[in-house]
This record gives C-alpha cells, sequence and structure tokens, in this order.
C-alpha cells in the first residue's frame, strides 16, 4: 500500500510571516529576561499579556493570534513544565498560540504501579487530593511560574486543565483540609449521565465528587484559580465541566453559586469539557463559558471531533464531515481530530486506525477553517498508528494504546511541529475573522479550505488531499480572488483567475508504505522531527524552473499534454518549451501562454494527402496558448495554410521555412495547391478581426483590474 501525504497551504500572506518570524528567532534571546514574578494573589491575565508591551511584540513576531479562541492551542499531554519549557521557542515557531497543561494540583501519587508508566498511571493527574498546585507529573509551583513566564516571553498563553467536580475516588490520601464528607455529594455512583441531578450530584467513576453548593468548597477553588493565573495562567479548561450544575440548577433544595464564583478568576479565556449527549444543556454551558471569558471562551464540541475521526478514521474527506457544528455555534467551540480520552481510553480503535497521515488531514480540515479555538493532542512519544498500540503492560491483553516508548513527562509525538501540521496554524493565524468554505476538489479524498476577504493579499486555501497522486485543480472553482499564491509546504505557486484556480497544488508525498504514517518511524529512537519527505513537483515543471537555458526540449512521448501548470510555469518562466514529436517540433513561449485554466495536447498526426499535409491541432479544444511548429520535411517549403471551417479550408497564410505558428486549435492543411479564391470565407476574417478587437479590450479591463496577466 502506497500512500501519499498532500497537504498545501496558500496563502502569500503567511509566506510573508515565515520570513518576519525567520528574523526574530535570531534576535531573540531566551536567557536575555528574567521570569516574570507573579505580583500578587490577583492578575489580570488580558491586561498582562495582550495589554503588555513586551508580551504584544513577541506575540506579533510569531503572527499568534490576539485572542486565544482564534488560535490553535497544544495540548501537551502528560509533559512537565520542563518539558514544556525545552520546547516553548519551537511551539512559537509552530504557531500554536497557547499550551494547554495537565491538571497541575496535588494528586494521588501512583507511581508505585510503574515508574512513570502510562498504562494505569496517565489518569491520576485526573484525581485531585488538595487545592494547592505541584505533582510529581508535572512539577511544582516554582517551575510553573518560570514555564508561564518563559511562555509569556514567546508570546505563548497558558491553558491549564482545572479538575473542579471531584477528587480522588481514594478519600484517605485526601489532604487534612479537605478530608470531611461535607465537602462532598454522597458516596452514590452517576447510573444515568442523561439525568440533570445524577449527572451532577453523583460520583463520576468512583470520584468523590465536590459539594458544589459548599461556599467554602466554591471559595477554596476560586483561590486556587486565582493562585493559579497569579502564577501566570491564562486560561482554564474546565474537567467534566457538565457534571458541575448550572447556576439555575436547584437540586436537593440546593443552590449553586459555584460558577458564577469560580469563573470570575482573572483568566481571559475559559472553556468546558462539555461531552455532548442527550439532556446536558450545552449552549447554556457555552455561553457561560464564553461570557466569563474576555474574548470568548466556549466548550468543547465533540460530536464534531466525532464526525471528523468519522472522516479520517475510515480514510474519507468528504467536506460534510469538517462543518457540523449541531450542538453550539462554531465560534463557541473548541474542537479536536481526537482528544486525549479518545486516545488513552482506546476508544473504538482510534489508537490502531488513525494514523499520523489522517490526523494531519484532519487536523487541516478542522483548523484551517473558522471554527473555535483547535486544540492538538499530542499523542504520547512513538505511539499509536504505525508505531503500534498495545505495549507490555498496556491494559494487560495487548489491545490498549501505550507501547510505552516515553514515560510520563516526557516530550510526546513530534507530529504537533509537522511541517504541514505548521502551515496549517500559520495559516489559521493568517485568516483570523474571514470567511471561511469547505468542499470537496474533485472527490471525496481531497478537502478545500478557503479563507477570504475579497483580495488575493488576504485570501488563501489549504487543500488535503489523500489521493496518492497530485491533484491538478485547473478548473475547480474558488472563492478566492485572482492573483497568484505560494504554497507555503513547497514553495510553488496557484493562479486563479477570473473564480478558477488554475494549475497545480504539489505536494508532499510519503516515500514508502511503511513509513506512511510517521517516516521517523524507521530512524533510530531520537526525538528530531520525522518529516523530511521530498516535495514531488511535476518532472516537466521541475526542469522547466530549474533549467538554466531559455528553451527546454523534451520528446512528445515525455510531455503528451503541456498541462495548466506547465503552461503556468512557461508564463511566470518566460522560457519557452519544445516538445519533439513523429515529423513536427511543437514550441510554446511563456509569452504566448494565454490561459493557464486549460491543456495542450502535443500530439500531432500528420497525414500526407492528394492535397498536401493535414494534421489537427490540440484537437478541437480551445487553445491556451499560441503554438509555434516546425515540421521535419522541407518538401512543402513554400505553401498555403489553411484551416478547415464548416467542412472547407479557409486559406489563413502563407507560411514558409516549414514554420506554422498558431493561434487556433483545428484542422489545418499545409499544400502547394492554390485553393480556389471561392474557399476563401471573407466573413471569418472579418470575424476574427472583431474577435480579436474585443479580446484586445478584454484583455486591458482585466489587466487593470487584477496584476495577473
Ligand atoms: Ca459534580
Amino acid at each position: 500500500m502506497k500512500t501519499h501525504v498532500k497537504l498545501a497551504k496558500i496563502s502569500k500572506k503567511t509566506a510573508a510571516f515565515i520570513a518576519a518570524a525567520t528574523t526574530l528567532f535570531a534576535g531573540l534571546s531566551i536567557s536575555s529576561a528574567a521570569p516574570q514574578q507573579a505580583s500578587a494573589a490577583t492578575r489580570d491575565s488580558y491586561a498582562d499579556t495582550v495589554g503588555n508591551p513586551t508580551f504584544e511584540a513577541a506575540r506579533q513576531e510569531y503572527g499568534l493570534p490576539k485572542d486565544m479562541k482564534d488560535g490553535a492551542t497544544l495540548h501537551a499531554f502528560e509533559w512537565s513544565f520542563k518539558t514544556i519549557m525545552e520546547n516553548i521557542p519551537d511551539i512559537a515557531k509552530a504557531g500554536y498560540t497557547s499550551i494547554q497543561t495537565e491538571p497541575i494540583v496535588k494528586i494521588k501519587d501512583n507511581r508505585k504501579l510503574g515508574t512513570g508508566n502510562w498504562y494505569l498511571n496517565w489518569y491520576y493527574v485526573y484525581q485531585p487530593t488538595d487545592m494547592a498546585i505541584g505533582n510529581y507529573v508535572v512539577g511544582s509551583e516554582d517551575e510553573f511560574k518560570e514555564m508561564c513566564a518563559l511562555a509569556h516571553q514567546y508570546g505563548l498563553r497558558i491553558i491549564v486543565d482545572s479538575v473542579s467536580n471531584h477528587f480522588t475516588s481514594d478519600f484517605d490520601v485526601i489532604a487534612d483540609q479537605w478530608k470531611d464528607k461535607s465537602y462532598f455529594h454522597a458516596d452514590k455512583q452517576i447510573s444515568d449521565y442523561n439525568n440533570r441531578e445524577d449527572c451532577t450530584q453523583n460520583k463520576l467513576s468512583g470520584l468523590w465528587d465536590l459539594n458544589t453548593q459548599d461556599s467554602t468548597v466554591a471559595q477554596g477553588m476560586l483561590d486556587l484559580l486565582k493562585q493559579t493565573v497569579a502564577d501566570g495562567a491564562d486560561g482554564f479548561r474546565f474537567d467534566a465541566a457538565k457534571h458541575i450544575e448550572l447556576s439555575d440548577e436547584v437540586f436537593g433544595g440546593k443552590t449553586s453559586n459555584y460558577w458564577d464564583t469560580i469563573l470570575q478568576n482573572g483568566a481571559q479565556y475559559q472553556y468546558g469539557e462539555v461531552l455532548e449527549d442527550a439532556n446536558v444543556r450545552e449552549a447554556d454551558y457555552a455561553n457561560l463559558f464564553n461570557n466569563s471569558s474576555v474574548a470568548g471562551g466556549g466548550i468543547t464540541d465533540s460530536s464534531y471531533g466525532h464526525e471528523v475521526r468519522n472522516a479520517v478514521q475510515f480514510k474519507n474527506l468528504g467536506a460534510s464531515h469538517f462543518t457540523s457544528h449541531s450542538k453550539v455555534s462554531e465560534d463557541k467551540t473548541v474542537n479536536w481530530v481526537e482528544s486525549h480520552d479518545n486516545f488513552a481510553n482506546g476508544e473504538a480503535n482510534i489508537p490502531q486506525e488513525l494514523s499520523d497521515e489522517w490526523i494531519k488531514y484532519g487536523w487541516a480540515g478542522v483548523t484551517a477553517q473558522k471554527n473555535g479555538m483547535s486544540l492538538f493532542f499530542d499523542r504520547p512519544y512513538h505511539d499509536g498508528g504505525a508505531y503500534g498500540t498495545g505495549g507490555t503492560g498496556t491494559y494487560g491483553n495487548g489491545s490498549g494504546p501505550f507501547t510505552e516508548n516515553s514515560k510520563l513527562g516526557d516530550a510526546g509525538s513530534d507530529l504537533w511541529k509537522d511541517p504541514e501540521v505548521v502551515a496549517v496554524n500559520h495559516f489559521r493565524n493568517a485568516m483570523v475573522g474571514e470567511a471561511s468554505n469547505v468542499s470537496n476538489c474533485g472527490d471525496d479524498n481531497c478537502l478545500m479550505v478557503e479563507r477570504y476577504a475579497g483580495s488575493a493579499a488576504q485570501d488563501g486555501m489549504v487543500v488535503a488531499n489523500a489521493n496518492g497522486a497530485d491533484k491538478n485543480l485547473a478548473g475547480t472553482g474558488t472563492k478566492l480572488a485572482n492573483g497568484t499564491y505560494t504554497d507555503e509546504v513547497t514553495g510553488t505557486t496557484i493562479t486563479v483567475s477570473n473564480g478558477k484556480a488554475s494549475a497545480m497544488v504539489t505536494v508532499i508525498v510519503n516515500r514508502t508504505a511503511s513509513d506512511s504514517s510517521d517516516s521517523s518511524a524507521s530512524t533510530d529512537g531520537d526525538n528530531s522531527s520525522g518529516n523530511h519527505d521530498p516535495v514531488v513537483l511535476d518532472p516537466i515543471v521541475k526542469a522547466i524552473q530549474e533549467s538554466e537555458d531559455d528553451e527546454i526540449v523534451f520528446t512528445q512521448a515525455e510531455v503528451p499534454v503541456m498541462t495548466g501548470e506547465i503552461l503556468n510555469t512557461l508564463r511566470t518562466t518566460g522560457k519557452t518549451l519544445c516538445v519533439v514529436g513523429d515529423g513536427y517540433t511543437m514550441q510554446v513561449a511563456g509569452s504566448g501562454v494565454k490561459s493557464t485554466t486549460s491543456e495542450l495536447d502535443t500530439s500531432l498526426v500528420l497525414t500526407e494527402s492528394d492535397e498536401g499535409i493535414e494534421f489537427e491541432l490540440d484537437k478541437g479544444h480551445a487553445l491556451p496558448c499560441t503554438v509555434r511548429i516546425d515540421l521535419d520535411v522541407s518538401t512543402y517549403s513554400r505553401l498555403n495554410q489553411s484551416r478547415r471551417v464548416s467542412g472547407k479550408w479557409q486559406y489563413l497564410n502563407s507560411y514558409s521555412d516549414g514554420v506554422i505558428t498558431a493561434d487556433t486549435a483545428g484542422r489545418y492543411l499545409l499544400t502547394n495547391q492554390n485553393l480556389k479564391f471561392a474557399d476563401i470565407n471573407w466573413t471569418f476574417f472579418i470575424a476574427g478581426g472583431v474577435v480579436v478587437v474585443i479580446i484586445g479590450v478584454a484583455y486591458i479591463v482585466l489587466k487593470k483590474r487584477y496584476w495577473f496577466w
């Protein structure tokens, strides 16, 4: 099975950004600035970041969106603060606006089950024992402060996963301050997730459910969150948020001020993990978090993610899978291809069946759109997909997700900084606020996300093409403004004229089947980026681009068709392509290219008859360029060149030296005979003259409106 990864991003704007960012990296020093110190137990995250000129300078240098909801967030799954710090420069370069950490509070220590193994250990970060910061997976509170300060120096913001619904399931290990049953709901399991009282007032998976109607509990949580923000956090993910009642829900006669209390913590961005289901009040949760954020917040659109996986897990990129926000409006969503729960719980064979290659396609479809925040889940290192799953000990039966190639606290898969993932992030950042259109380009394995605001300087598109071959976009309808766009991934160009894309998107192609999911699979375990896939260009295009000569020669067998991409390359380089056929040479000069939305058939069959030599040029298509044809035979050295119209030969002009120049497709006759005067259709000549004039006017108008030819 040979598979190809094809993702291409086209935007002049982001190409400019890359240059700017490259300039920055040379001048930015990590060591030159001291870690930021929390000044008080209250901090206004928005004022301290977007309102802070130092932060703003860094944010703008990296091209990161102003508002966290508009950006992409890296979920550094089980990364320690130290691991995150080591990667902060790369995270900024990779275009993530925010980093999401694990829960940072004191947790039940489960290390005895394995020295940092994932299996049976990873989820203990979701088992708080106290409302104080620091645990053995992520690190200390001082390290947290240091990490936040470093992130801010790079224009990055920090989202902390807050476990506000419950503590650990082991009551004995709860800190003394909270070891009081009155701080928890009843010792009763949830049996019906669709019953709001059961869902919010009872124990989730045996975990002690906080008595969220209790004012001491609410104040304790508020103090914790305010301290977290004071230490440098900018946003929160609220774990299991649907299991905490909304303020208008009264159960057992108890009203709840929990959300209204704890959300007043100084963070600028807040969202809830609200896994969508029947009777969950998703829209109300979305509004709650949106209204509790400075510039928009929301909830996880888990059913959207499910639909996306229904596409990419089963190798389909149908556009309808990428647009189904049913429970909440897209601006209040947090979207993912997969979540840590999808992966770590081994849900629906996702770890095994969803490969890195298809995660990339999914990420492109989700993130290139005008969606709420995009969340990139970073899988454990060398885990899932081509790396296999179910290592020793995992789920005890080889069916689980973890290969145990790394430990809790380590950096995960390199896919988060894959060049194509990064290109999509940069695209998203460049397109904030612009309209969005998702469609398929020709088939269900070619997904196109267009963003547009009416000019080529602003517009762009991402194409995820899983077809296993280059996709020719010539003639594809597009909402992009006319102009020439540069592919961030490959550096090639694409032209849009009159609402049609021309030429084609060049792509990244994986080399072999064995490393199709991640080409670093065969390397020796280093943590370097696995993607060094070669850029595959049409060899003719490549030859034209790389040739030092103005004239490039191929046989007709090598170039049976001059594609729109080839014509576009000739047009942009001004070079001439010569195609040597049987008895003739066909030449197209860049200056003679009139259109790059159609192709030129280079085959000519020269047929000798009583009248002379006949051939058909471009099989009756609209000729996209001026074609020069040099005949090998010189027998017909001084001939009349005629073109067949309405069944009659019409005299066109005299030709000599075996050289024919044609602007029109059709059937041609070369002859020594003097054709009868009556055969000359004067109407044709007059009409032709009018046509020439009209084309000339249209040309000038177009050229004035659009700088592209
Ligand atoms: Ca609860």
